[in-house]
């Protein structure tokens, strides 16, 4: 059975963009179809400036939504990244075998060491060195493929070099992954700004959908949102990007298709005001399951400990392997 591997980055409170974009499709195919581990991925969100306690509240959060949103624990491997060492062991092991070149060049490093240059903070080196902790992550598991979005893209070539580099040099160890591009996977942008993506870390949460917003919050930022300066409904993503965007996002709820929906609407009050609706029915049942969990804590640990000991078994093998590869001395 193919294996694949995914997570969520507890940075910021899950948004309408992490569900369309990547949490729905886990839930509705990718765990029915494959050997899926699905991670809240929070050593990833130690690269930039963060408080403890946020972290730690935030990876609650993000593993109760992802069961609250459907996962199964019966059907996939549902952990927190921490949790399992053999993700930083494996890591370094991966930095002895990267450049430092390869990792300059990510797309990532530059426009978010920019950011915190521009803002007067320092950049940590996980900042540059985190692609490789994602390349142990998929590489742990001998994963087959690893369903990303555009901008994640490039980190699964890296991983993609790194392991064929890895076997050439020591010997098969590591399944080399596919990167897939979910088809049907919503790009969503933010409310406010509809030529940039709808993200968690965003300072500005106008133009954003959490999950957990109150369906009356959800109304007035849809019916905040950005249009353009013409008057037509119509689904053109480069001259009008704020109603594309609308369109988008009520086609995914609705399961329609933006271009005819477009034709349905004459003015972007009612566009709005669909759309405002379709999504807070579409997290309707989400933030009640949410609830639901939030009352039984132990119900979640008590899943994310399972999960965390499925993922071992599965990593330590490999990462072991690894290691003797390498040169390390096997423990006696
Ligand atoms: N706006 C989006 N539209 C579609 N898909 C999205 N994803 C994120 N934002 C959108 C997808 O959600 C999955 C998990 O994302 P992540 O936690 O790894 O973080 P990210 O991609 O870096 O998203 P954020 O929310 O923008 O986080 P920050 O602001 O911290 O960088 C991924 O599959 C992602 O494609």
């Amino acid at each position: 059975m193919t294996r694949i591997f995914s997570g969520v980055k507890p940075t910021g409170h899950l948004t309408l963009g992490n569900y369309l974009g990547a949490v729905r499709r886990w839930v509705e195919v990718e765990q029915h179809r494959a050997e899926a581990l699905f991670s809240v991925v929070d050593l990833h969100a130690l690269t930039v400036e963060h408080d403890p306690a946020r972290v730690r509240r935030l990876s609650r959060q993000a593993a109760t939504l992802l069961l609250a949103a459907g996962l199964d624990p019966r059907r996939c491997t549902l952990f927190v990244q921490s949790h399992v060492d053999e993700h930083a062991r494996l890591s370094y092991l991966l930095e002895c075998t990267a450049y430092d070149g390869e990792l300059r060049r990510m797309i990532q490093y530059k426009e978010k060491g920019t950011l915190a240059r521009a803002a007067g903070q320092s950049v940590r080196v996980s900042l540059l060195t985190y692609p490789v902790l994602m390349a142990a992550d998929i590489l742990a598991y001998g994963t087959d493929e690893v369903p990303v979005g555009e901008d994640q893209a490039q980190h699964v070539e890296l991983t993609r070099d790194l392991a064929v580099r890895f076997n050439q040099r020591y010997g098969h160890t590591f399944t080399v992954p596919k990167v897939t591009r979910p088809a049907v996977a919503a790009r969503v942008r933010d409310l406010q700004d509809p030529t940039s993506k709808m993200g968690k870390s965003h300072e500005n949460g106008a133009g954003i959908v959490y999950l957990l917003d109150e369906p009356d919050v959800v109304r007035r930022k849809v019916l905040r949102a950005v249009t353009d300066s013409g008057r037509e409904v119509a689904y053109d993503r480069d001259a009008q990007p704020g109603v594309a965007n609308l369109l988008d996002v009520l086609a995914a709820c609705t399961g329609g298709d933006p271009e005819v929906l477009a034709g349905g609407y004459a003015s972007y009050g009612a566009l709005k005001k669909d759309t405002a609706e379709a999504v807070v029915e579409l997290l309707r049942p989400l933030r009640e399951r949410h609830a639901e969990l939030v009352a039984d804590p132990g119900y979640v640990e008590g899943v994310l400990r399972e999960g965390a000991e499925r993922a071992r078994a599965m990593a330590r093998p490999v990462v072991d392997r690894a290691y003797r590869a390498i040169g390390l001395l096997p423990a006696a």
